[in-house]
């Protein structure tokens, strides 16, 4: 079992020709091609068009362009790119048995986590739910050490105890089972930054699912009363365990659910939205105005858990329409490549130009 997981994993660092199962003269040639254009060709940064939030009780909101430069972007690509493969790798782990218990996969909502993490500083802090993977990779963790967490191996970022659910790291708090549970305790870190007098803030994030319960509402009054650096940050995946937004909440627009909280709507598929939307939302709180809430609209690929095939409460068709017209990670490599900041091929071995 160990041979096979040490297998798979190496098949997954060495990128997307091994994975395919091809080997040695497929990469050879793309290394190759990789060198033979000159990083001089390349333009060092780009300006786009954003998506403009939608507000709540704000007069400004974000920024309705994006600079994105070619290291921002090859990074982020990277990351939404392990990410992907890390929960595809995951999916197929779990169904040769070598993943047990419960497991829920991020892919497709790769741009949330990234783009956050590109707009708060290391020394931030972040807690979230039970869909932890791409949270705890783009906190720091090794993509070695999140497997051998959900294989169950002492090596795991929470030595093998905690499993899928379960995974922390510096400033951040996990990886939490219990449906909305999370929120008290982002406020109370968040409380804890500003009792210490830290220009800190706390990102707490939850489902669309966790978004109708008690505790999320006398939470905000408390951040709100006592003014916290907290965002409040609903992923709006569309659907709870499987129940549509539509048929669980009497108002979807979570942006406007803190009431007398300002709020922010964002395109979540779009990581240059999600880290605009992000800068802004820390600044207003490091600006000591409080808390404000973020809703990323967002998706994912897989059902809510390993157990959940997904299709019996939403279509195939739907998944595939989401998959070809909003790709998080199709949308920035476009990007990329239609503004000259990065080449197709470079992208298709980037895992071997890095390694
Ligand atoms: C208090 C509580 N109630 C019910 C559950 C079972 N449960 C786990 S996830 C979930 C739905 C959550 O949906 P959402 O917040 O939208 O997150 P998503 O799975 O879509 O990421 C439910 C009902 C639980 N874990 N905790
Ligand atoms: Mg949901």
């Amino acid at each position: 079992m160990r041979k096979m997981l040490l297998a798979a994993l190496s098949r997954m660092l060495q990128g997307p020709a091994a994975a395919a199962g091809r080997t040695g003269a497929v990469s050879e040639a793309s290394r190759v091609m990789v060198a033979s254009r000159n990083y001089a060709d390349f333009a060092n940064e780009a300006t786009f068009e954003i998506k403009p939030c939608d507000l709540h009780r704000l007069e400004e909101g974000p920024a309705t362009t994006a600079v994105l430069t070619r290291e921002e972007g090859l990074h982020y690509y990277k990351t939404m790119q392990t990410i992907r493969r890390m929960e595809l790798k995951s999916d197929q782990l779990y169904k040769q048995k070598i993943i047990r218990g419960f497991c829920h996969l991020y892919d497709g909502q790769e741009a949330c986590c990234v783009g956050l993490e590109a707009a708060i500083k290391p020394t931030d802090h972040v807690i979230t739910a039970y869909r932890a993977h791409g949270f705890t990779y783009a906190r720091g963790v090794p993509v070695r050490e999140i497997l051998a967490e959900l294989t169950g191996r002492k090596g795991g970022c929470a030595k093998g105890k905690g499993g899928s659910m379960h995974m922390y790291t510096k400033n951040f708090y996990g990886g939490n089972g219990i449906v909305g549970a999370q929120v008290p305790l982002g406020a109370g870190i968040a409380l804890a930054c500003k009792y210490f007098g830290k220009n800190e803030v706390c990102l707490t994030l939850y489902g669309d699912g966790a978004a109708n319960q008690g505790q999320i509402f006398e939470t905000y009054n408390m951040a709100a009363l006592w003014k916290l650096p907290c965002i409040f940050i609903c992923e709006n995946n569309r659907y709870g365990m499987g129940t549509s937004v539509e048929r669980a909440a009497a108002s979807t627009d979570y942006y406007k659910r803190g009431d007398f909280i300002p709020g922010l709507r964002v395109d979540g598929m779009d990581v240059l939205c999600v880290r605009e939307a992000a800068k802004f939302a820390a600044e207003y709180c490091r600006a000591g105005k409080g808390p404000i809430v973020m809703e990323l609209q967002t998706y994912r690929y897989h059902g809510h858990s390993m157990s959940d095939p997904g299709i019996s409460y939403r279509t195939r068709e739907e998944i595939q329409e989401v998959r070809s017209k909003s790709d998080p990670i199709t949308l920035l490599k476009d990007r990329m490549i239609n503004n000259n900041l990065a080449s197709v091929e470079e992208l298709k071995v980037w895992l071997l130009v890095d390694v």
